[in-house]
């Protein structure tokens, strides 16, 4: 019998970026107590879990996504006692805390790859993906390495190439060893007996590699459709089930994995309550739809009507699953700029964004600074940039002889360390409340500006606004259960959309534009029925058919039937 109950569905999460939410001991670098320190601010915010990103030892090659032991926290960010109080105190304010799990790959500092690597006929062996060369001596297979090169490295004490999808310090576990795979269930057994609430699971959707390795198709390789080879392979449900059976279906908790390359009716395959995987998964659908000629890195601006067709599309394709919602994490640049206007509109189309996500069906995630509307990094080069993504696309693109115009664009549209400069907990201070000392990456001069001092200190800020959508999402089951329906498929400028229940009606109105616009309901939707429950902009009084949406202008109407 499991112990799962469905908490997780009317909880609003919260990410925190622990290397950059807050110096507590001014070393630099953010700490588990930091994060302490700020629970109140996340109380007040409303939220119900936090999702710490990896906070285990590694020796932060690919900011801890590369873990050395996953018994031991990072001295970076504190010890376990400061988890035990992160968790007392949090649990204190209901709220939850769900740890960052990398079981695809671990650093090649993990002791299970130093004895893996010496010998083919070790305890460990078995553990990480070896392959003979090809008898010219070269790589296995055409796979790239998603931080650039090839995804083999060769290692003469074997006399063979192993294999890792991400950084080379990055070997992926051999899942096909049912030992490495009773090792992480004990693994995650440990860490639940501790008492945290759920994992969030690195790139779940790449442990079952293909067999045979296949060739990927040249062409693929920019957008990682390599991972044709390791997405959704062969075996993936039959190790997720075994993983609910060993280990989550013993504990009440909530489970969210990272699955890249995964369409809608696969994630079904992952959600579906009666298959006894995972309660829900990270898509990507709506974060390609602005890749350029170097996928992710690119200039090119996406199209409302792309966003609809997929954002609907999930929506109604996990009717039977469950929806994770999001704009921005880590990987990620900031919602604001990427889908709003970061110039003239700002504060209305991060509200707007906040609102057309959180009325969605299914649980949203906030990452840290979206609920006060952080943009994007104006770094003065590409040397401030620390991250192994960026600067490997950042190589690849010199490369490929393009120009340092384009470069310099690409990398502010998209790089990850968007979402990686320390939190700005106020304007005035040197390091902006983060820190004491210099942190580990810059600042970013936008903070002046944008920061959570200001922001609590205005009562029309966006963080207000999170805090309303929160509200509303408690007090209405219409924006937990509602069925969803798109309702303006062809407007170029509005995304507009109901949920509904039996006994409830939820109508959310969004313009995309920096200019009024005319938006007309269909008739069969009776708004003078609807009460307005949110709006981003004050004194919004139409009752009619007829709407002339301000710029980014969003809101949010209910009725009772
Ligand atoms: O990201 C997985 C993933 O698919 C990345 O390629 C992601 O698409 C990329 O960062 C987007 O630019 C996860 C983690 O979230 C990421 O931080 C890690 O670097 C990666 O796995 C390897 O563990």
């Amino acid at each position: 019998m499991s112990k799962q109950s469905n908490w997780w569905k009317n909880s609003i999460v919260y990410q925190v970026y622990p290397k950059s939410f807050n110096d507590s001991n001014n070393d630099g670098v953010g700490d588990i107590k930091g994060i302490v320190q700020k629970l109140d601010y996340l109380d007040k915010l409303g939220i119900d879990v936090i999702w710490l990103n990896p906070i285990f030892q590694s020796p932060m090659v690919d900011n801890g996504y590369d873990i050395s032991d996953y018994y031991e926290i990072n001295p970076l960010f504190g010890d376990k006692k400061d988890l035990k109080e992160l968790l007392e105190k949090a649990h204190k304010r209901k709220i939850k805390i769900i740890l960052d799990l990398v079981v695809n790959h671990t650093s090649d500092q993990h002791k299970w790859f130093l004895e893996s690597k010496k010998s083919k006929d070790n305890k460990y062996s078995d553990y990480y993906i070896w392959k003979n060369p090809k008898p010219d001596g070269s790589a296995p297979n055409n796979w790239e390495a998603s931080f650039g090169g090839s995804a083999w490295e060769y290692c003469s004490g074997r006399d063979q190439y192993y294999l890792h999808c991400f950084a080379t310090q990055q070997p992926d576990l051999n899942w096909e060893n049912p030992e490495l795979r009773e090792s992480i269930y004990q693994m995650m057994r440990y860490w639940l007996d501790f008492g945290v609430d759920g994992f969030r699971l690195d790139v779940i959707s790449l442990l079952s590699k293909r067999q045979d390795f296949p060739d990927s198709p040249p062409e693929d390789t920019n957008t990682k459709n390599y991972y044709i080879g390791v997405s959704n392979g062969p075996r993936i449900h039959e190790f997720l089930n075994e993983m609910y059976n060993e280990v989550f279906s013993k504990y009440d908790i909530m489970t969210v994995g990272e699955t890249p390359n995964t369409n809608v009716k696969q994630a079904l395959l992952y959600t579906d309550p009666s298959r006894d995987e995972l309660n829900m998964v990270f898509q990507f659908d709506h974060m390609h739809i602005d890749y350029g000629k170097y996928g992710k890195f690119s200039d090119v601006r996406f199209k409302l009507s792309d966003l609809k067709n997929i954002l609907s599309n999930w929506q109604e394709g996990l009717e039977k699953g469950w929806n994770s919602l999001y704009w921005s994490n880590h990987d990620q640049p900031r919602a604001v700029t990427r889908f709003g206007n970061e110039n003239n509109y700002r504060i209305e189309s991060a509200k707007m964004l906040g609102t057309l996500l959180h009325m969605m069906k299914g649980t949203p995630f906030i990452f840290q600074g979206e609920e006060i509307g952080m943009k994007n990094v104006p770094f003065s080069s590409l040397k401030e940039y620390k991250d192994v993504e960026t600067l490997g696309e950042i190589e690849k693109m010199k490369k490929a002889g393009e120009n340092i115009k384009f470069i310099k664009e690409a990398s502010y549209l998209k790089s990850r360390d968007n979402a990686r400069t320390p939190l700005p907990w106020n304007g005035d201070d040197l390091y902006h409340g983060f820190s004491d000392v210099e942190p580990w990456i810059q600042n970013s001069p936008d903070d002046i500006n944008i920061n959570i001092k200001d922001a609590l200190l205005d009562e029309n800020s966006v963080f207000y606004h999170y805090q309303k959508l929160i509200e509303i999402r408690k007090n209405y089951d219409v924006v937990i259960e509602g069925k969803y329906k798109l309702i303006s498929q062809s407007d170029s400028d509005v995304y507009a959309y109901m949920r509904e229940t039996d006994e409830e009606e939820l109508l959310v109105v969004c313009s995309f534009s920096d200019k009024k616009v005319n938006y007309t309901l269909s008739k069969d939707i009776n708004i003078e029925k609807f009460e307005l429950l949110l709006s981003n902009y004050p004194n919004v009084t139409y009752f009619s058919k007829h709407f002339l949406l301000n710029p980014y202008e969003a809101n949010i109407y209910y009725r009772k039937k």
